[in-house]
């Protein structure tokens, strides 16, 4: 059960979008020229409420990219993106979603911000994402979107821990780079923990 697994491919984390990623855009075409090789897609889709606290605009005195305290985690705080059911948080024009099986939403809890499609980032809650994977026998996941440094890389660091073999689609993601070396390095710490870095 060859398993793809996409995450975050939505507006606005394209370049023009509230909170873009450089060449975001870029990866829909050879997302699209991958997904028949699959037998089983599966999108992630951030999907915040308006007053999601990851949102410098709801911390009165703060700045995006500040680092805040968030229910006892560290928090960096983002321009507002992604709000339910606006367009922002739609997946990117042009990508074929016809063969996406399920959509895991997360980022719904306002207390909690969740880079990873399998758990929030305090590994408080879960997606139901691994136990669904499993049940349906997929066991090896390709992963691609985006961010490279932020929700793919805590996705594919909880895939590992779940126990799947997970292989990273470079070509196929994109990254923030808020610090430059940020995606290298993101990389580098996927493959350290076991992922497969594919750059075909
Ligand atoms: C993401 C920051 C905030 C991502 C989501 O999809 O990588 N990054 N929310
Ligand atoms: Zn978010």
């Amino acid at each position: 059960m060859k398993t793809l697994l996409l995450i975050d491919i939505q507006n606005d984390f394209l370049p023009g979008g509230a909170l873009p990623v450089p060449e975001g855009d870029l990866i829909v075409p050879v997302v699209n020229r991958l997904m028949p090789q699959f037998d089983l897609v599966v999108a992630t889709q951030d999907w915040h409420p308006p007053e999601h606290g990851s949102f410098a605009a709801n911390h009165p005195g703060r700045t995006v990219y500040d680092s805040i305290d968030l229910d006892g985690l560290s928090q960096t705080l983002w321009p507002v993106h992604c709000v339910q059911n606006t367009a922002g948080a739609e997946f990117a024009p042009g990508l074929q979603t016809g063969s996406i099986a399920r959509v895991f939403p997360k980022g719904m809890d306002p207390r909690i911000d969740s880079y990873s499609g399998f758990y929030d980032n305090g590994h408080r809650a879960s997606t139901g994402l691994a136990d669904w994977l499993r049940d349906r026998g997929a066991t090896e996941l390709w992963v691609a979107g985006l961010a490279t440094d932020y929700c793919v890389k805590f996705t594919v660091l909880d895939a590992l821990k779940e126990g799947f073999r997970v292989h990273v689609l470079t070509q196929a993601c994109r990254g923030v780079d808020l610090a430059p070396g940020d995606c290298d390095r993101a990389l580098a710490e996927m493959q350290a923990a076991g992922a497969v870095l594919e750059s075909r």
